[in-house]
């Protein structure tokens, strides 16, 4: 099966410098960056090492992962965002386990073994807020026996025919958590590997919590309403 490394990107130049020998850019049959239009150079920078650069029409990670899905003629996608948050060896595992035969495998900063960016933190709120929707979700959707521990970490590989098949229109941060969850109603065969969250370098979150968990919460109402 031939494999397609995404790169996500959006005014992440600082950490993209530091970070670009890390990432295994020649070892797949295809890759990309999807961007929205960064300002910071993160897009010529790219071009500069001969990366294809596409521009998102419209900016969020939802826009980029339903383009990726039509661009990509490879059978696996690894979608890979790097801010530093997210472990460039980790993407061969990730393509691994979709060649194993998963449909979905999903880089999980709760499981054991892995780490959270929050874990030294006395208040780590996003990661409260992420497992109590991962609660939910695994109560409403799962009926595997297996817990899945991270429904909306962004770092994962997906099978592209799979990926069309959920028909994803949700909006940013939330397009993973829906992925799950349309996943787990169709029985795809999901699989987490742990991973040692690093800390983000330079640039800004563009997850900003409140608007983004309001996303993820109108999607769990969603799916939760239809079939
Ligand atoms: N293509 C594309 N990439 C995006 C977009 N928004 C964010 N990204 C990238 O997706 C990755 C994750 O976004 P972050 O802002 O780091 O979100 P986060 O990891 O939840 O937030 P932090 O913990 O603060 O880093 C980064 O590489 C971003 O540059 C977008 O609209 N389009
Ligand atoms: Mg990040």
């Amino acid at each position: 099966m031939t494999k397609c490394l995404v790169i996500l990107t959006w005014n992440e130049i600082e950490a993209v410098k530091k970070l670009y020998d890390k990432i295994p850019v020649n070892k797949y049959d295809e890759v990309f960056v999807i961007d929205p239009g960064s300002n910071d150079g993160t897009i010529e920078f790219f071009k500069e090492k001969g990366i294809e650069v596409k521009i998102q029409p419209k900016k969020g990670r939802g826009v980029a992962f339903v383009m990726a899905a039509e661009i990509a003629k490879s059978d696996l996608l690894v979608f890979f965002g790097p801010d530093g948050n997210e472990n460039p060896d980790d993407i061969e595992k990730l393509f691994q386990g979709l060649e194993e035969g998963n449909d979905i495998v999903i880089a999980s900063r709760f499981m054991k073994g892995a780490r959270n960016e929050e874990d030294a933190s006395l208040l780590p709120l996003r990661k409260w807020a992420n497992q109590i929707f991962t609660l939910l979700v695994n109560i409403f959707f799962n009926r595997t026996g297996t817990y899945i521990t991270d429904t909306i970490n962004g770092f994962r590989g997906i099978k592209k025919d799979k990926l069309k098949e959920l028909k994803l229109n949700a909006e940013g941060f939330a397009i993973e958590f829906q992925m799950t969850i349309r996943a787990l109603k169709k029985r795809f065969k999901i699989k987490e590997i742990p991973t040692i969250e690093g800390e983000r370098i330079g640039g800004k979150s563009k997850a900003k919590s409140i608007p983004t968990g309001l996303k993820i919460l109108k999607v769990l109402l969603q799916e939760l309403f239809s079939k």
